[in-house]
């Protein structure tokens, strides 16, 4: 397979100003008609014009009107190549024959469940007509869709219908689209699509610039959806939501999608990429805009804690492995490989840094400028930086490191305190870590925001510091501030404050200004200190998780001696006393008491044990469930909500807590507290309450959870969205020897392999059970090694990103190593390998 390098971007030789398409959807094969306005980019321009054509048949080929002789083009596999072409400005016209019904790969035209889907990005257009697929080819689009009405009754395309009507044979076609969405998707993804529309009219002074927009819900989908100008498609799991099948979980994460892909309307379609190194560039900042939309609509600490978690549990592994890539990638063999967490998740950290250092004002000035600059072009990072530069006259020094090197920063700081000088010192330190590929890095450009609390708990007022041999004064528009940003830049670096009446406690890197790991020398009395006072809800919730990976870590070194594991009273009672704190938002609370999850503290570790982590972090949950079971159990009684369910700021606080705290009792193995839980599931009147009380009657093998679920199935099994929640609860069960009932799921009637979101419930949940993924008898690899050669014939890139799970092999023990080891070469031995899957297991061996 082909690697395709960032350094090789050639501007294409012709361009295309029209493309008029005819599509004719048929029962056997789909006839494409396409006609394209083609421009050389420089007059007189002689070279071949490649066109990218993938499973097409080509019927027919005209250049200006004229069929082209044999020796006149070329067609293989990948490619249809044209020579001879007139000189200047020509028409081209093909035909192209496909098989949707065929392509289970779910990618260019395919027919699933009865319907007619496309997906284009990144590189399925080729896979529809023969053209030049690559972004940096903008074209003005019409679109015909002819199809038998009874069949087809709705057709959507791209862009303002231009005419509609019927056709002989019960035959009807469209130039575009009409309104038609079902009455429950109406309720909440209406909601949230005018809720985004408004949001980016407010805060970014950005319009929608079409007479329509649809919605649509598809239920065989790879991603979770698709921004296609004005006909946004998305997975049906985040459109469709009412509350017995969708819990606040889906209402949010459908909030920020239909939010993510109304915002690429901007950012991603009216402003593009160059070429898809360029990814980030929309991603990571539409990823920015629909998180500062979330939090504008709901609790901006709880969900700056949730995306911080994310990051740190899925991107940061990324970062330390084989797969380790830039924000801005400088290669790939399957562009749809390079959907990840880094592109999306680190992209966006990089962009809320502009917002850090700049300001909410001054971002909002290089946003304006790098709109005003590129409307209708297709560009890259540098011109994103330099609209950000150029609109505030800003100094970024070596920012754009964050684009191309890899690997998560770690950043150390030491404190000192000097009582008769009263100045305090933090002397920073970088070091990012080598990656594949980049043996030896450059510091970076790190914004810290920081504040220093006194011992009243309070900010003290910060007016000026000593950096790199200046006095530079902090203010706030002329008032002393309480949370500065201070600039990281070198290798090492010391930074003084003046004035400080008194030995401070930090609270450093407020509101996570950058995506790198901190180390301080903060003692544990600091952070319980910071955990009771700081004003940065963020922080104060940092100050817990340092606590408790602190404590988890020395548990799992215990365990690993054969000690046995107790767990300290005070990390006890801290837990207590923010669960029992009634002025806190309950949603915070929820977080606050959540441990950090199983893979953030395998991610700490020098030689990463599953068995141990499992063992610890279900220990310190039983362990506070019987210590706090009075408290716990009032969270539960206090906080029921009221019978109508609403996705509303209030009542979900509620049963967020109310359901952490469930959680925690379903833990016990306690009659008293199991029938809780049974009652809470009976008497739910929503599926986010009644699916919590059934993940809390899960952890208990026995007679009453194979009941529960057995119940829940037969209510619920036309529910196909809510089926998959149940699948994947299953799946993650971490009941020894589950691989066994993972396999005979394989082959319950509601299952299918060639539907994604299925796959990704039963298969990829699986992989979220720690102790049976990874189990020693190699079960478990071996199970997910078998999929992924089966699932790769059907679905590539489905296949593709359930093999990553291997890809961090070389973290554990030798034993398991070598088992994961054999999987991945079993993969690439397999007959027929997608470059897909080719791609991540080569690399996961390299
Ligand atoms: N841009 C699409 C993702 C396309 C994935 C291609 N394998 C969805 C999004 O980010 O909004
Ligand atoms: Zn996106």
């Amino acid at each position: 397979p082909k690697e395709i390098f960032l350094k090789d971007y050639k501007e294409p030789d012709y361009f295309f100003e029209k493309v008029d398409l005819n599509f004719q959807l048929g029962e056997e094969t789909t006839l494409v008609f396409s006609k394209i306005f083609v421009s050389p980019r420089v007059e007189g321009c002689l070279a071949p014009l490649v066109l990218d054509g993938v499973d097409l048949k080509l019927i027919s080929l005209k250049v200006n009107g004229k069929e082209v002789k044999g020796d006149d083009f070329h067609v293989d596999s990948r490619h249809l190549t044209l020579s001879s072409l007139p000189s200047g400005k020509f028409t081209l016209e093909i035909v192209t024959e496909i098989c949707p019904q065929k392509n289970t790969s779910l990618e260019g035209l395919y027919k699933s469940s009865g319907n007619f889907c496309t997906q284009c990005e990144a590189e399925g257009f080729r896979k529809i007509i023969f053209y030049q697929d690559r972004p940096d080819i903008m074209a003005k689009y019409t679109c015909r869709i002819e199809g038998d009405k009874s069949l087809y009754p709705v057709l959507l395309s791209n862009g303002n219908l231009i005419e509609e009507g019927e056709l002989e044979e019960s035959k009807q076609y469209a130039e575009s689209l009409t309104q038609n969405l079902d009455p429950c998707t109406r309720s909440h993804a209406m909601y949230s699509l005018k809720a985004a529309m408004k949001w980016d009219e407010d805060v970014f002074g950005l319009e929608y610039d079409l007479d329509l927009f649809n919605v649509v819900a598809v239920p065989d989908f790879n991603m979770g959806a698709m921004e296609n100008k004005s006909l946004n498609i998305f997975n049906s799991k985040l459109v469709l939501a009412s509350p017995e099948t969708a819990t606040d979980a889906d209402y949010a994460a459908i909030l920020g999608v239909i939010g993510h892909e109304f915002f690429h309307n901007w950012t991603g379609n009216r402003v593009t990429c160059r070429d898809w190194f360029q990814l980030s560039l929309k991603e990571g900042l539409t990823v920015f805009r629909d998180q500062e939309f979330s939090s504008d609509m709901g609790s901006r600490p709880v969900k700056r804690i949730g995306d911080v978690s994310t990051l740190r549990s899925y991107q940061f592994p990324q970062d330390a492995g084989p797969m380790a890539h830039p924000v801005r990638p400088h290669s790939y063999i399957k562009m749809d490989n390079f959907y990840t967490v880094t592109v999306y998740e680190k992209g966006a950290e990089v962009v809320r840094m502009y917002k850090t250092l700049l300001g909410a004002s001054g971002f909002r000035k290089g946003m304006d400028l790098y709109f005003k600059r590129h409307d209708g072009q297709a560009v890259t990072c540098e011109d994103f930086f330099a609209a950000m530069r150029d609109a505030n006259g800003a100094d970024f020094s070596n920012f754009m490191l964050w684009y191309s090197q890899a690997g998560t920063p770690r950043l150390n700081v030491v404190s000192n305190y000097n009582a008769v000088a009263k100045t305090y010192s933090l002397k920073f330190s970088q070091e990012v870590p080598p990656t594949p590929g980049q043996p030896i890095k450059e510091p970076m450009f790190i914004p810290v925001a920081l504040g220093l609390l006194g011992s009243d708990g309070k900010d003290m007022p910060l007016s000026s510091v000593y950096h790199d041999g200046k006095l530079e004064s902090i203010s706030n528009n002329g008032q002393p501030a309480q949370t500065t940003v201070l600039r990281v830049t070198k290798k090492e670096e010391e930074f003084v404050f003046n004035d400080i009446p008194e030995r401070p406690v930090p609270s450093i890197l407020r509101g996570y200004t950058a995506p790198v790991r901190l180390d301080s020398d903060l003692t544990d009395a600091d952070l319980h200190f910071l955990l009771a006072n700081d004003s940065d809800e963020f922080n104060r919730w940092e100050a817990g998780q340092v606590l408790a990976r602190k404590l988890m870590l020395n548990l799992v070194s215990d365990y690993q001696q054969n000690k046995p594991l107790v767990l300290n009273q005070q990390f006890i009672n801290g837990v207590k006393s923010i669960l029992c704190d009634s002025s806190l938002d309950k949603e915070f609370i929820a977080k606050a008491i959540t441990l950090p999850g199983e893979g953030e503290i395998m991610d700490m570790m020098e030689v990463a044990d599953p068995d141990a982590v499992h063992a610890v972090r279900s220990f310190i949950r039983k362990q506070l469930a019987a210590e706090l079971k009075n408290e716990l159990h009032n969270t539960v009684k206090n906080n029921r909500t009221s019978e109508k369910y609403e996705f509303d700021h209030q009542n979900l606080l509620r049963r967020a807590l109310k359901n952490t705290a469930l959680g925690y009792l379903g833990s016990l193995e306690d009659a008293e507290m199991r029938e809780l839980a049974l009652h809470e599931y009976k008497t739910a009147t929503n599926l986010t309450e009644q699916f919590a009380a059934l993940v809390a009657l899960d952890q208990i093998p026995g007679k009453v959870r194979d009941e529960v679920l057995a119940d829940f199935y037969n209510k619920l099994q036309h529910e196909y969205l809510v089926i998959n929640k149940w699948f994947a609860l299953q799946a993650m069960s971490n009941v020894p020897g589950n691989v066994e009932n993972v396999r005979k799921l394989l082959d319950h009637p509601a299952f299918d392999m060639r539907n994604p979101n299925k796959v990704y419930s039963l298969i990829g949940g699986f992989r979220g059970s720690l102790v049976n993924f990874h189990a020693k008898d190699g079960s478990g690899y071996k199970f997910l090694g078998e999929l992924v050669v089966q699932l790769d014939k059907i679905n590539p890139q489905v296949a593709s990103r359930m093999v990553s799970a291997f890809s961090r092999w070389k973290r554990y023990d030798e034993m398991r190593q070598n088992l994961a080891k054999a999987q991945l070469e079993m993969i690439l031995a397999a007959n027929g390998l997608s470059e897909n899957v080719f791609e991540i297991a080569s690399k996961s061996l390299a």
